[in-house]
């Protein structure tokens, strides 16, 4: 089978780079979306996603003439849906992006065509949902066409490098679905491709991210024990991670991000009565902003008037993603509790949490502030000189939510530090 010409559903964290990969590996390509923000931005040559070296790439892609950009699909040899599947308030895998999605090929559809599912989903979403829809264009699924759900695994930060080396897994509705796959994938992936059901590729997905929420829920949980017990939770990890079958992950002020803070939900909802430990853990881990506010309540005596400079709103370091992010949330929650709080995004300068201002700039944040808070771990605040914020703050009180301040460092700059679950506190 040879794929000439594919149509990539969703032009967003895996779908843009996905298809200017393959524009990149001389395929002709139609990148859809449905956003008339992100259409314009992409037809102007600019890309709306901060992820090192997808600037270079798209416009590589463009360059070579082999990636267009649309609102809708055309007639093509493959389809990957990769739109959202985002969770509601109560919890519930929201796939009206998905069901579109498919709904907006039904026409296109020809025979010998291959439709791959990327967007993470709940167990049967293939079987059960994407190929009753696909149905409806009277051809039927594994013999007409073939369809198959492949999960993504890049790692935001990482994106481009790892959706070439990662292993791929390819879960075909039938075996020559998974071969489809597999000859369309190949086309750029470097990892071993593996192939299996549909089904099983969608639960893969979701024991990854559920298995890396459990293991950072067991961290945040360590951390709340190392501070009753007075103990330094990051030499304590460091410590039982020298044993050769122990990996415990970093504790912080929550986890955050559109797939571990949501992905373990889509399990919950589709079993609740087998699913208590992942529910459980998901639990933890929301509970980690309110830990984080205890913290810096501590540190302070109290928040009430208290200026705070809070570092850092996204979901995770060196990334412009603000969804679901805990550092969001403690921004909000620390405001609430009656602290003057003052953020500061290098990635989203304009953007702030509720209640809280937002500063433009390092020098901004820091001005007057009594407490200066680190909530996501960025390269830039990583590297600053806490002497030079010394110089600009009214405090000297540092709180270190991440756990990579070196104590040292800041301590001969006048400051006290405390630390996230380092215990300490009759220091
Ligand atoms: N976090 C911690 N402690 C840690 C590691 C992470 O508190 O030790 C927090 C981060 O600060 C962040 C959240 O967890 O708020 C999630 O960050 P992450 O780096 O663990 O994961 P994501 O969401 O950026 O990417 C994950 C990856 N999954 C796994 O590593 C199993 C990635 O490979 C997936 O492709 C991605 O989810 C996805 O799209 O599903």
């Amino acid at each position: 089978m040879t794929f000439q010409k594919i149509c990539v559903l969703g032009m967003g964290y895996i779908g843009l780079p996905t298809a200017s990969t393959l524009a990149t590996h001389g395929l002709e390509v139609v990148g859809v979306d449905v956003n008339q923000r992100v259409l314009d931005v992409l037809r102007n040559g600019e890309i709306h996603i901060h992820e090192p070296g997808l600037r270079t790439l798209v416009k590589a892609a463009f360059q070579s003439g082999n990636l267009r950009i649309s609102d809708v699909p055309e007639t093509s040899d493959a389809f990957i849906i990769a739109v959202p599947t985002p969770i509601t308030s109560e919890k519930h895998a929201d796939m009206s992006h998905v069901v579109s999605a498919a709904e907006s090929i039904v026409p296109f559809i020809r025979e010998g065509n291959l439709v791959m599912l990327e967007s993470t989903s709940p167990p049967r979403t293939t079987v059960d949902l994407v190929a009753p829809i696909l149905e409806q264009s009277g051809l039927r699924p594994g013999s007409d066409f073939f369809l198959a759900y492949t999960p993504e695994r890049v790692l935001p930060g990482q994106i481009l490098r790892e959706l070439i080396d990662n292993a791929r897994i390819i879960g075909g509705i039938n075996p020559q679905s998974a071969e489809a796959g597999r000859e369309l994938y190949a086309t750029f992936v470097r990892g071993d491709i593996s192939l299996t059901g549909a089904t099983t590729a969608e639960m893969v997905k979701l024991m990854e991210n559920t298995y890396r929420d459990i293991n950072i829920a067991a961290a945040n949980e360590f951390s709340r024990l190392a501070e009753r017990f007075n103990v330094n939770v990051w030499e304590a990890i460091q410590l039982a991670n020298l044993h050769p079958r122990v990996n415990i992950l970093k504790p912080g002020p929550g986890v955050g991000g559109h797939c571990v803070s949501i992905d373990p939900w889509f399990l919950v909802e589709a079993a609740p009565d087998l699913s208590l430990l992942i529910h459980q853990a998901r639990l933890v881990n929301d509970g980690q902003p309110a830990f984080t506010v205890s913290v810096v309540d501590k540190a302070l005596g109290g928040l009430s008037g208290r200026r705070i400079a809070a570092l850092g709103l996204a979901y995770k370091a060196d990334v412009d993603d603000l969804r679901e992010s805990p550092a969001m949330e403690v921004a909000g929650l620390l405001a609430k509790g009656g602290a003057e709080v003052i953020t500061y995004e290098p990635f989203a300068p304009t953007t702030s949490a509720s209640d809280c201002k937002p500063a433009e700039s390092l020098k901004q944040v820091l001005e007057g502030a009594d407490a200066i808070l680190l909530l996501v771990d960025h390269t830039e605040f990583k590297q600053m000189d806490p002497n030079q914020a010394a110089g600009i703050m009214r405090g000297r009180v540092a709180i270190d939510a991440r756990g990579v301040w070196e104590r040292d460092t800041w301590e001969q700059a006048g400051f006290k530090l405390f630390v996230l679950g380092a215990g300490e506190w009759d220091v």
